[in-house]
């Protein structure tokens, strides 16, 4: 397989967690890539990373690929991340599509700020309140073990750390301290170092 991303893509990292939880790293070929180069659109036209190439398979889009992954992980006889066929099946993908949104809000944040006009404030007010109001409501009904890492709690220590890493002068620990308690000891494990971009 390849995955296709980049160092500082949170979408990317996501998958790159999952490689490291589901042992797939050594079957995969990480490609920096350039989301403009015509080579990687001729791959993926929406010129969006991370992209995944398995023999004649190519996917985009982040939540794909973690389930693709880990259905072949599943194939290779280790438990999966997103608990299938269990009663928290949707309450692990709804803490996961939650912080998919976080990410959204941020990474249109980050490219707002980075306008050559004058950024919008209307804008970038909404996506703040998005952020703030998602970050709620995952500290609050959602959050799953430290212990046993799950596709949802990846997705929101991903989006928590792209926080830290782009936005840091929002302070999302202040919204939400029992949130940053959480977060805090992923910080110190293997997989979150490894993926880190810095
Ligand atoms: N929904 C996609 C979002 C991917 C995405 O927006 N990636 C950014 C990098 S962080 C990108 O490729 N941006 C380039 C562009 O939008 O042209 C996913 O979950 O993979």
């Amino acid at each position: 397989m390849q995955l296709f991303y980049s160092l500082t893509s949170p979408y990317a990292r996501k998958c790159h967690i999952v490689l490291h939880l589901h042992q797939l790293l050594d079957q995969t070929e990480l490609v920096l890539t350039d989301q403009f180069s015509q080579e990687f659109r001729k791959l993926n036209p929406l010129g969006k990373i991370p992209t995944l190439r398995d023999n004649d398979i190519t996917l985009m889009d982040s939540p794909l690929i973690c389930e693709y992954l880990d259905n072949k992980a599943i194939q290779q006889g280790r438990p999966s991340l997103f608990a299938r066929e269990n009663l928290d099946y949707f309450h692990i993908q709804l803490q996961h599509a939650l912080s998919n949104g976080i990410l959204d809000a941020a990474v249109a944040s980050v490219y707002e700020k980075r306008r050559e006009t004058q950024p919008s404030e209307y804008w970038l007010s909404r996506w703040q309140e998005s952020l703030q109001s998602t970050i709620t409501q995952i500290s609050t009904k959602y959050l799953s073990t430290c212990t046993q890492p799950n596709i949802a709690s990846v997705a929101t220590v991903t989006a928590l750390a792209y926080l830290d890493f782009r936005l840091a002068e929002l302070s999302w620990r202040d919204w939400n301290t029992a949130l940053a308690d959480w977060y805090a000891p992923f910080t110190e494990l293997t997989w979150f170092e490894k993926t880190s971009p810095e």
